[in-house]
């Protein structure tokens, strides 16, 4: 919608006799917003200090899949080629004092300027402890997004100025200090890009289909051959063959093992 409106604005422009650039911008805009929204794909882009971080990563099977597919476009980029100055300084001491460094925001802001430009705009995302929980349904929400730029703090933060003027929604992965914003970052492209439609064999995505409701339960426990290991043996239930049985004894064991160690899951939505 916002994309639409976008375009036709930058057609208003063009109309009036602006510049042939504009028009060119319509294109390219265009194309993408075909590539991204109508079939499917995910454009990711990282902004980090760290690339290397994410190198080994992407070139990863699932993901890697997924870009040699064409389904998916993951994109790095280095803050410092934003910093300005013979010393390409991106951090500096923190006003009011304190230990460790913050990142300047100069950089920072215009590297998300520079990527976002690049395609239709993306979700922006900063990877912080100060962020909202990250869970499956934000997960969900995440991969209907069509393109999405990751913002990788380091040190002790970024400054309060960018998040001010770029507004960026603010995610976190967990109550822990990570050395950066990359690995939450790679948490999250893990997490979004195997529910992009096509990046899981069909088998998988019915698998993830089933579980995709409001009512989140911890797995059944599994067991597969051979049917007795050092004495243990696999529960009665399961080489019986009566499905209906099976169903049942795997909603329980679910159910229990829920209600045992995550009962925070069964809050919301027990009561009936
Ligand atoms: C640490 C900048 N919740 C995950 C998470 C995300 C980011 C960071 N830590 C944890 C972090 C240091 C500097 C970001």
């Amino acid at each position: 919608m916002i994309l639409n409106a976008k375009c036709s604005i930058q057609n208003d422009k063009c109309a009036a006799g602006i510049s042939i650039v504009h028009f060119a911008f319509v294109i390219l805009h265009l194309s993408f917003c075909i590539k991204y929204f109508l079939l499917n794909l995910m454009r990711i882009d990282v902004l980090t200090l760290f690339p290397e971080i994410l190198s080994g990563y992407v070139g990863q099977s699932l993901l890697k899949r997924a870009v040699d597919a064409g389904i998916v476009d993951v994109r790095v980029h280095n803050i410092r080629d934003w910093a300005t100055g013979k010393h390409k300084q991106v951090d500096d001491r923190p006003f009011g004092g304190g230990p460790g460094m913050v990142l300047r925001p100069e950089p920072v802001v215009e590297c998300v300027e520079a990527v976002q430009q690049q395609a239709p705009p993306g979700r922006f995302v900063l990877l912080t402890p100060q962020g909202r929980r990250l869970d499956q349904a934000k997960v969900e929400e995440l991969a209907t997004c069509g393109r999405l730029v990751l913002l990788c703090g380091r040190y002790e933060g970024v400054d309060q100025r960018v998040i001010d003027l770029l507004q960026p929604e603010e995610l976190s992965i967990g109550d822990y200090i990570l050395g950066g914003g990359e690995v939450a970052a790679m948490v999250v492209i893990d997490a979004v890009v195997r529910l992009v439609p096509g990046v899981l064999g069909d088998e998988e995505s019915n698998r993830q289909d089933s579980f995709s409701g409001e009512r989140r339960l911890l797995e059944f426990p599994q067991y597969t051959r051979p049917r007795e290991y050092r004495g243990m043996t696999v529960p009665d239930v399961l080489m019986t063959g009566n499905h209906p049985e099976i169903a049942k004894w795997r909603a329980e064991q679910s159910l229990t093992r829920t209600r045992e160690r995550r009962a925070d899951l069964l809050e919301s939505g027990e009561g009936e």
